[in-house]
């Protein structure tokens, strides 16, 4: 299948993270994606689709926050990377936030997601990539791979969090219901994807049905328990399938049965697939017991809806792991479809 990345989503790197109480090298690194690039057979890069497709998703105020949150942080004789330390917790109403340090906690919900000097750039470039594979589906590929780095199902409308910064799968999605799609988001990377959930809560036309740690003892938390099922209009199109800490394929595929008979069954002509290689026996900060060897099935199982379908990378912090995990998934859903 075809394959998508920028160079330019390389320029985000952060150099720390706070983890557990102390500052640890940031795991969301530039290096995944080489991982991954040496796994393939070939990338195109995207063409500039502008920023009118991220607008669909995000306002633009928090476009404008990301873009100079560095900048910002820089002019007010900080080093390092932005991160914030104080957030709203009662609620986000809209007083005058002065201070880089305020609208830091304003538009994020964790202490992982440092803005860098090329976060914006990067972030940016990752969302065209996924309008780029988005695009090879609509023009009527089978499948497509989007190697969106950073990643994007974290990030919620107007904040970020756990490595991202856009919600790359929200932007594809929104574009391709603007294409006329019925479209269904399936997600699954080892950790819930509360930013594409929060986004589609309340909209009973596009479905998020995500497997994942248990967010009682799995980031990130306070989203992603079984009784999240969305809200208005939205009622009954969110399926959230939470399972414990030591879960092995046998298990994952009972769960992934469920998930693919509910896709099915909002008959939709288009998924999106946000993939997350943590789910990994060896990744390093999470604990889902699946081999390189499970990821062709697992792709095959989902490929076997017959959807036209546009794959995002997600997480996946297992480097040496992951260009073949990677490249074991296309290659099951390459095999079925
Ligand atoms: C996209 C994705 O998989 N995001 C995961 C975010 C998880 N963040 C919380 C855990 C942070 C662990 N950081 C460990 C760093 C070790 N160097
Ligand atoms: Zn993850």
């Amino acid at each position: 299948m075809r394959c998508f990345w920028d160079e330019r989503q390389r320029l985000h790197a952060p150099d720390k993270e706070l983890h557990n109480g102390a500052f640890v090298p940031f795991a969301e690194s530039p290096a995944r994606a080489d991982a991954i690039l040496a796994a393939l057979g070939g990338t195109e890069r995207p063409r500039d689709r502008g920023e009118a497709p991220l607008l669909r998703v995000h306002p633009r105020a928090y476009l404008d926050f990301l873009r100079s949150a560095w900048r910002d942080w820089r002019a007010a004789g900080r080093e390092g990377d932005a991160a914030g330390y104080v957030w709203p917790v009662v609620g986000r109403r809209p007083v005058d936030l002065v201070r880089i340090d305020a609208r830091l906690g304003r538009y994020s919900y964790d202490a992982s997601t440092p803005v860098a000097e090329g976060t914006w750039e990067g972030a940016y470039w990752s969302c065209q990539t996924a309008l780029a594979a988005l695009d090879a589906v609509l023009e009527g590929d089978r499948a497509a791979f989007a190697l969106c780095r950073p990643p994007g199902h974290h990030c919620g409308a107007d904040y970020m969090g756990g490595y991202c910064y856009l919600n790359s799968a929200a932007v594809a999605a929104e574009a391709a219901v603007a294409a006329g799609r019925r479209v269904a988001i399936l997600d699954v990377d080892y950790h819930h994807g509360n930013g594409t959930q929060d986004i589609f809560h309340e909209r009973g036309d596009v479905l998020f049905v995500s497997i994942h740690a248990d967010p009682a003892s799995d980031y990130p938390f306070y989203w992603g328990h079984s009784d999240e099922t969305g809200s208005g209009a939205g009622a009954g199109a969110t399926l959230n399938l939470p399972l414990p800490r030591g879960t092995a394929f046998a298990a994952y595929d009972r769960a992934l049965a469920q998930a693919l008979e509910r896709v099915a069954a909002f008959r939709p002509d288009l998924l999106l697939c946000s993939y997350g290689a943590d789910t990994h026996e060896g990744d390093p900060i999470s604990f889902f017991e699946l081999r390189t060897g499970d990821y062709a099935p697992l792709a095959r199982r989902i490929a076997s809806l017959g959807l036209p379908t546009v794959i995002l990378m997600e997480g996946g912090y297992a480097i040496d792991a992951l260009g073949a995990n990677v490249a074991a998934f296309l290659g099951g859903f390459d095999a079925e479809a």
